[in-house]
């Protein structure tokens, strides 16, 4: 790229330069700096920050250098656990002096649909004046529960976010999380073992390791790639499920390469392996497994020679990856979301979990342990406690939600709201107003239909770092959140430890979102529920029944301090640890490892796990498209614009497409393509790659503009989960022109 090259938000290298004495990029060194001239004759100071780019919980740790306010150089943070920065890590730096962030809150000006939104500058006070009026007004006229408080992929505004919701009073509070991302696999691990766990670990213990569709060398480049290198190298096997030959597969003893949306069949195919040849934990099941009969008898027709036919992966190689998985003890890895990205998502996931479940290797030594955390801790939700957001309250009006018609499974069993039928119930005035923190309509499937529910709306208004035009547009207010480098909020929890920071001060008026929705809070309810505002108040109110707080941690530093945690232990399930009410057993409504699901049955969605055919490719659309496949080097919509020094690796929407497809559309690697099906259209170029196997291509979405690959995929949604199906819909592939 050109110095003079616009990145997709407009933003000149030269102009990004211009901002800095000089910006340099030493990758290579792990470290990413800009030796300023004019700021050297200040005196240097360390500081202590955690990573945000790729929106996982607060993830890696970061050690800065600064010279006055301004950050000079970042690096790995070494004491922390998670300590390698990947490219994306170290580019936060850039993204923090970029001269497109949002610096003042703004409103604007002209109506709702112009082309120009006529932003002007107010002040905070206006700012908070006009969404407490508005609010207000529509909880006064219509309920609380007609206001949606919103979370995007960032995780870290989640807590303040929660709460804000709780006080206000609606129970609409979504996140990425309910929309598309983890909760649909966690899902299917509380339908079947009464929690969430994502997957388990792979410690000194295992034998053999069930990688269940994630390519975590990419996804998951911290702890995950550095434990199963580690596992490789003690002789683990490991059984990767990937419909791609990814980074990870490459790992594999073995490599089960479904095609998208069959693991149901793929699972049945692997359990009726140990079934037959009674490799199976006959104990085990008798004692703690409920359906096993059920779900055997399902599987009696799933041969390996029809699971072939089924699913694309080679009898022998079903077979195999049975019998080695059985030499346990064994413990599985599970995506966060690929699996749960077909209309059938859920169940696939869920038969997929019934593998490890029937081998007896949930919570024992070498097995996947669920894990365990600091007091009322939610691993999963980011919520960081159970007190601090009132999981108890979200719970209880559970039965008031819009989503209970749409997803009786979803929301008889989450606390989070899903709204993927926004369009629907704005249209039918059930939600009138939007507040949002980084939130990106981007996200949905059939983008435009969400970002006209917002433009519907009778008020809405975000925080970002930037302005974002296709989910921005059409809000009334704006609000400029500050960086992971400026603010408190929240701490990272790693086991028993935590880890804060030492900010600087944000650029212009950004404030950190915990912040905003504490001040919110303050304003439209009581500033006793909100900490007077004050973040690091709040992340006291949890440190303290730790045993420890904010600032006695950051005098810890760079070490990170011990909390009073519950140590991890196996076979929690038989000394009543996993249940609430202190019984042993499993937090299912039979308080065992459920294959036959008595929460879907009840609720007429089935038993077992079944298999259902994904979409199949057509003559005129031949091809089944991975939406969303992650690249190193990309988050999300997120690092296209914010980032120059990560555009420059994948300047534009780029797409696998297998050598044999290529070649028969004399399409040749770096030409311009076209994607089409009968949802839309989207452009990018090809790269020509053995990563997808013939039939198949994969991509990252989040492009914007003729790129957006989002218009493809239609708003059909698994009846489970409420998601929709990114990873499964079919399309052709032409060059341009
Ligand atoms: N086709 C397809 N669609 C998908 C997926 C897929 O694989 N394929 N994946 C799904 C999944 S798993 C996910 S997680 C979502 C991605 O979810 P998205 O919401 O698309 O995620 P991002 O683009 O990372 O970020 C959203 C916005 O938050 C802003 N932001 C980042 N950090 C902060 C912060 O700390 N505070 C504030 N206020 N703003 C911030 C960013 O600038 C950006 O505008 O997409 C889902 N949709
Ligand atoms: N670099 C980077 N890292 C990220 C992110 C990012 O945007 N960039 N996003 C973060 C987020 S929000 C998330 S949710 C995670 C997701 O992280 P991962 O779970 O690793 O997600 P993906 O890479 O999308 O998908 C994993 C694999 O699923 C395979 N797959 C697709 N469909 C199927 C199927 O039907 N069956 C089987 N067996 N395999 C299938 C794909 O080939 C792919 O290799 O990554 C996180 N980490
Ligand atoms: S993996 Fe990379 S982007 Fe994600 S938190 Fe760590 S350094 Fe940041
Ligand atoms: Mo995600």
């Amino acid at each position: 790229m050109t110095d003079e090259k616009k990145t997709a938000a407009g933003i000149s290298r030269r102009n990004l330069l211009k901002t800095l004495p000089v910006l340099a990029a030493v990758p290579g060194a792990g470290t990413f700096f800009l030796p300023g001239r004019a700021l050297a004759k200040e005196k240097s100071a360390a500081g202590w920050s955690i990573c945000d780019n790729c929106n996982q919980m607060p993830m890696c740790g970061i050690r800065f250098q600064r010279i006055g306010n301004t950050i000079v150089s970042i690096e790995s943070w070494k004491e922390h656990p998670q300590k390698i920065l990947c490219s994306k890590g170290l580019a936060t730096l850039q993204r923090l002096y970029n001269p497109e962030r949002l610096l003042h809150p703004l409103k604007r000006t002209n109506p709702k649909g112009s082309r120009d939104p006529g932003w002007v500058r107010i002040s905070w006070e206006e700012a908070y004046r006009t969404i407490s009026q508005n609010f207000n007004h529509i909880k006064k006229d219509y309920g609380a529960d007609k206001v949606m408080l919103m979370c995007g992929d960032p995780k870290e505004p989640r807590p303040a976010v929660m709460r804000l919701a709780r006080y206000f009073g609606t129970w609409h509070y979504a996140t990425e999380s309910s929309i598309a991302c983890r909760k649909g696999t966690l899902l299917a691990e509380t339908l079947v073992f009464g929690q969430e766990n994502s997957g388990g670990g792979c410690g000194p213990q295992t034998k053999s390791y069930l990688v269940m569709a994630t390519n975590g060398a990419w996804s998951k480049p911290h702890g995950w790639w550095r434990m199963i290198t580690a596992a490789k190298a003690r002789g683990v096997n490991i059984i990767v499920v990937d419909s791609r030959r990814t980074k990870t597969a490459e790992l594999a003893t073995v490599h089960l390469q479904p095609r998208q949306g069959t693991d149901a069949a793929l699972a049945a195919g692997l359990c009726r392996v140990l079934f037959e040849e009674g490799l199976y934990n006959k104990a085990f099941c008798d004692k703690w497994v409920y359906g096993v009969e059920e779900y055997r008898e399902y599987c009696r027709d799933f041969t390996p020679q029809r699971t072939e036919e089924l699913t694309g992966v080679p009898a022998e190689l079903v077979v195999r990856a049975a019998r080695l998985y059985a030499k346990g003890p064994g413990s599985y890895a599970m995506t966060s979301q690929s699996l749960s990205h077909t209309r059938n998502g859920v169940n696939n996931a869920r038969a997929l979990l019934c593998v490890p479940a029937i081998l007896g290797y949930i919570d024992c030594p070498g097995g996947a342990l669920f894990s365990v955390g600091p007091k009322g801790y939610i691993v999963h939700d980011n919520g960081l406690t159970k007190d601090f957001v009132d999981y108890h309250w979200f719970e209880e009006h559970k039965k008031d939600r819009l989503d209970r018609d749409f997803v009786p499974v979803w929301n008889a069993t989450q606390v989070q709201w899903n709204p993927n039928m926004l369009p629907e119930y704005v249209k039918e005035k059930k939600i009138r107003a939007f507040g949002g923190f980084g939130v990106n309509v981007m996200i949905w499937p059939q983008p435009q239909e969400y970002a006209r529910a917002i433009r519907d709306m009778e008020f809405s208004f975000a925080t970002d770092y930037f302005y974002r035009d296709i989910t921005h547009r059409d809000m009334d207010i704006l609000l400029p959140a500050a960086m992971n480098f400026e603010r408190y909020a929240p701490f990272g929890t790693h086991g028993g430890k935590v880890a804060v920071r030492t900010p600087v001060k944000p650029m212009g008026e950004a404030r950190e979102d915990w912040r905003i929705a504490l001040e919110l809070g303050s304003i439209l309810d009581t500033p006793e529920h909100f900490f007077n505002g004050d973040p690091v108040a709040a992340c006291d109110s949890i440190l303290r029944t730790w045993g420890t707080d904010y600032r006695t941690a950051q005098r810890n530093l760079p070490a990170l301090t011990s909390v009073q945690s519950r140590k991890q232990e196996p076979y929690k399930y038989e000394k009543g640890l996993l249940r609430p009410d202190g019984r042993p057993g499993f937090n299912t409504p039979s308080g065992k490892i459920e294959l036959s699901s008595l929460v879907t049955k009840k609720l007429g969605f089935g038993t077992i796990p079944l298999y259902k055919a994904p979409w199949q490719p057509t003559r005129d659309y031949p091809i089944k498209l991975i939406n969303g496949t992650r690249a190193p080097y990309i988050t999300h919509s997120k690092t296209r614009s914010d980032c120059p020094y990560l555009l420059e690796i994948e300047p534009m929407s780029t797409v696998d497409i297998n050598p044999k497809d290529a070649a028969g559309r004399g399409i040749r690697e770096g030409d311009r393509i076209v994607i089409r099906n009968p949802w839309g259209e989207a452009h990018a170029r090809a790269r020509v790659s053995i990563i997808v196997p013939p039939g198949t291509a994969g991509m990252q979405y989040g492009w914007r503009g003729n790129q957006n690959s989002q218009v493809l995929i239609p708003r059909q949604f698994d009846p489970l989960s409420g998601y929709a199906p990114y990873f499964e819909t079919c399309v052709q592939i032409t060059k341009e022109g």
